[in-house]
């Protein structure tokens, strides 16, 4: 264990690197900001043992050092269930709604907000369409600090402002959608100057992110061969990429999954314009049932794209309709209730059945608790 957590930051773009520092961008040219860690040998999985499953099973490859206080609520470790699906693969869906807070975030900020207590803060922030809000808020509580949360007025389901705001988050309503929420704390933690940010640009909280993949491997006994993730800001596929890629570098598989990602048609930024970079432009309205998913910058786009392209995969894109639809077939032909934004890799992987084979994981990135006005609108498109 000697070592373990030593990493440095390294831009994605012109390639400067950082030491340890609570740093989201990179400050030279701007870019975002991988986190590298020393990899372990190939003997890591034979030494878990016993382990306990969870992001911090995997810590050996995470950006946090020995002595540190580890700010957890036992996220990770969640379901992969096989679904009876009639195409030449095998398909399989991990329950992300299984997490904590009862999303994918958790394992993030599980990572994020240990940093903050480590990097000396009291207070973070971050701006959300929802899930991100409630993680931090529960995290921050847990870890004895300050949340102040950033929402588009209106614009979250009603669970994760319950949860916001029972965990005791500070909330601040932003007119607009995400992407101007996003520009308000990115505004209020520059004036603040004692905030950290733990939006997913925050490298940190992508480095919790990619435990899934190590999850996914061990739970397989192999990588898969295709990820379908729901996209939004883009930082969940990145940092799912990442850690396969690092299995790879390890030597544990031959190759990382491709990797497809799957937006809303109306907050389509990356599907409209893949596979030509040039022509990617950021959605001014984007609108979607799927509110998690309702974002038109993706911050972390760049990220997302070099990810997607390198392991083969694609960006494609869903109606609300097929994403309603694919939400309702989940839990009636499956018993899993997850929330729209997740069934929109459901969604996607039906649209593109024909062209799958082998094993394919779908993220279900959050549970379907938290947003039950929707059924509202499964009766609106005569659905139910
Ligand atoms: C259920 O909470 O952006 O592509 O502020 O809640 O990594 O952004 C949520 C995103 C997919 C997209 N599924 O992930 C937020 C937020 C669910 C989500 C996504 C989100 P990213």
């Amino acid at each position: 264990m000697e070592g373990i957590g030593r990493h440095t930051l390294k831009c994605i773009e012109c390639g400067s690197v950082y030491e340890p520092a609570p740093l989201i961008k990179c400050s030279e040219c701007g870019g975002l900001l991988d986190i590298i860690v020393e990899l372990p040998d190939r003997g890591l999985f034979s030494r878990l043992g016993l382990r306990e499953m969870g992001v911090w099973r995997y810590r050996e490859v995470l950006p946090v050092g020995d002595g540190a206080k580890v700010v957890s609520l036992g996220e990770g470790g969640t379901r992969l269930l096989k679904l009876e699906e009639e195409f030449t693969g095998e398909l399989f869906i991990k329950l992300e709604g299984d997490n904590p807070t009862g999303s994918f975030k958790d394992r993030g900020m599980t990572v994020g907000v240990t940093k903050a207590v480590e990097f000396g803060y009291r207070k973070v922030a971050c701006a959300s369409t929802g899930n991100t809000s409630a993680s931090l808020a529960a995290y921050a509580a847990r870890g004895g600090l300050e949340a102040y949360v950033f929402i588009p007025k209106g614009g979250i389901a009603r669970g994760k402002l319950f949860q916001a705001l029972a965990y005791g988050a500070n909330i601040v309503e932003v007119e607009g959608g995400f992407d101007d929420a996003l520009e308000r704390v990115l505004k209020y933690v520059e004036v603040e100057g004692d905030v950290l940010l733990l939006n997913s640009f925050n490298p940190y909280r992508l480095e919790g992110q990619k435990t899934l993949a190590y999850e996914v491997y061990e739970q397989l006994g192999g990588a898969p061969d295709y990820v379908f993730v729901p996209v939004g800001n883009a930082g969940n596929i990145s940092a799912i990429y990442k850690g396969f890629r690092e299995l790879r570098d390890i030597g544990l598989i031959d190759s990382a999954p491709i990797m497809v990602g799957v937006q809303a048609s109306g907050a389509a930024p990356l599907a409209n314009a893949f596979p030509h970079i040039e022509r990617f432009s950021p959605v001014d309205e984007p609108r979607t049932l799927a509110s998690a998913i309702r974002i038109g910058k993706p911050v972390n786009w760049r990220k997302a794209w070099r990810a997607v392209e390198s392991s083969g995969g694609f960006f494609t894109s869903v109606e609300d309709a097929e994403i309603l639809r694919a939400q309702m077939r989940l839990a009636r032909k499956y018993g899993i209730l997850v929330e729209p934004a997740s069934a929109a890799s459901y969604a996607g992987f039906l649209k593109h059945l024909d062209e799958l084979d082998g094993r394919v994981v779908l993220v279900a990135t959050g549970h379907g608790l938290k947003d039950p006005d929707v059924i509202n609108h499964w009766s609106n498109l005569g659905i139910i």
